[in-house]
């Protein structure tokens, strides 16, 4: 099940029925645990149960990626999500009358990986868990209310620490919408070293997006070296990086041209249906630039009331922390 490509780019791993079925059990048993405000996977109770029932082939996976020597994407397959999903009419209210089966995958996946969840306070879901579904007021945002395409971007790289890794789980996908990956290391063997070791200079401004408070990571390397050989790539494809520098905006301006080639070559997509899960370095690796940009493309259907509730498209989303050691 194991399928590194040459490149190292992307693995795949199936959940077994057994194991569907163990963490269906283990859901039921924390199904009145606060997923959002208390992450399970600071619990050791909960920690060790899901190592139980998890195969070593997907520990191994995970351990590998956390470790900074697995794939940079993980696409995972018949991942067990609470279904069918009850159709109350409001997010809030689906979100809080379904199963806690998705909650305890995210948190699960995330312990496998000795790792913590991240909450964002400047954005409009600051829990520790996110959804990704468009509400109609905000529809031309670029974010996970909005309904249009996104740009690569990496997740909150304008924090200091943004996340190492997302973890995308599709409760139930739209035909026609694709989540895009296009690796960071296509984008850069474009570019000159002059031009890299522009981009390493401590002279970027990096700012927020749509849907969060404005705020801006100053004075930052876009190829950024964090600790003990991982590197974090602070790359958008919006304009999302400033400079004062001419030689700065330069390099921007030659990073921009590169990741417009490589658009063009090298993005791969998945199109989410329910129980697809994708695990994504967001721009991380270690002893090397790496890990991948992410974006969507396709319209996402509006999710006003008169929408078939089965064609409205809803993924959960846990910004993973890891330890860098
Ligand atoms: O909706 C998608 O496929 C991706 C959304 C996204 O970029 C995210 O949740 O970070
Ligand atoms: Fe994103």
């Amino acid at each position: 099940m194991l399928d590194i490509v040459a490149d190292r780019i992307c693995a795949e791993y199936e959940f077994s029925e057994t194991e569907k079925r163990g963490l269906e059990a283990l859901a039921q048993k924390f199904v009145s645990h606060d997923f959002y405000r208390d992450p399970a996977c600071g619990h050791d109770d909960f920690c060790a149960e899901f190592a139980a029932v998890a195969s070593t082939e997907l520990r191994e996976l995970l351990a590998s990626m956390s470790e900074g020597r697995g794939p940079d994407v993980l696409i995972l397959k018949d991942v067990p999500v609470d279904n069918p999903l009850p159709d109350l009419g409001g997010l809030e209210q689906n979100i809080a009358a379904k199963g806690r089966v998705s909650e305890t995958v995210l948190s699960g996946l995330t312990a496998l990986m000795k790792a913590k969840l991240q909450r964002e306070p400047s954005s409009h879901q600051p829990d520790f868990l996110q959804q990704i579904y468009p509400v109609d007021k905000f529809e031309q945002e670029s974010s996970g209310r909005g309904r249009a395409p996104l740009p690569f971007h990496a997740e909150n790289v304008f924090l200091q620490t943004p996340p190492s890794f997302l973890a995308l789980l599709c409760l139930q996908g739209q035909s026609g919408v694709f989540t895009e990956y296009l690796p960071v290391a296509d984008i850069l063997h474009r570019l000159t070293p002059e031009n890299l070791e522009q981009l390493k200079a401590p002279i970027y401004s990096v700012r927020s997006g749509d849907g969060f408070q404005a705020r801006a990571l100053d004075e930052t390397p876009v190829l950024d070296a964090i600790a003990n050989g991982w590197t974090i790539s602070r790359i958008y494809e919006e304009d999302r990086i400033h400079t004062d520098d001419p030689a700065g905006r330069d390099a921007i301006h030659v990073l921009k041209a590169a990741i417009a080639e490589a658009k063009a070559s090298c993005v791969r997509s998945v199109e989410m249906t329910s129980g697809t899960g994708l695990l994504i370095a967001n721009g991380v690796a270690k002893g090397r630039y790496g890990g991948v940009l992410h974006g969507r493309k396709g319209q996402i259907m509006s999710q006003a009331p008169s929408t078939p509730v089965d064609a409205r498209r809803w993924l959960q989303r846990a910004c993973i922390e890891i330890n860098y050691l």
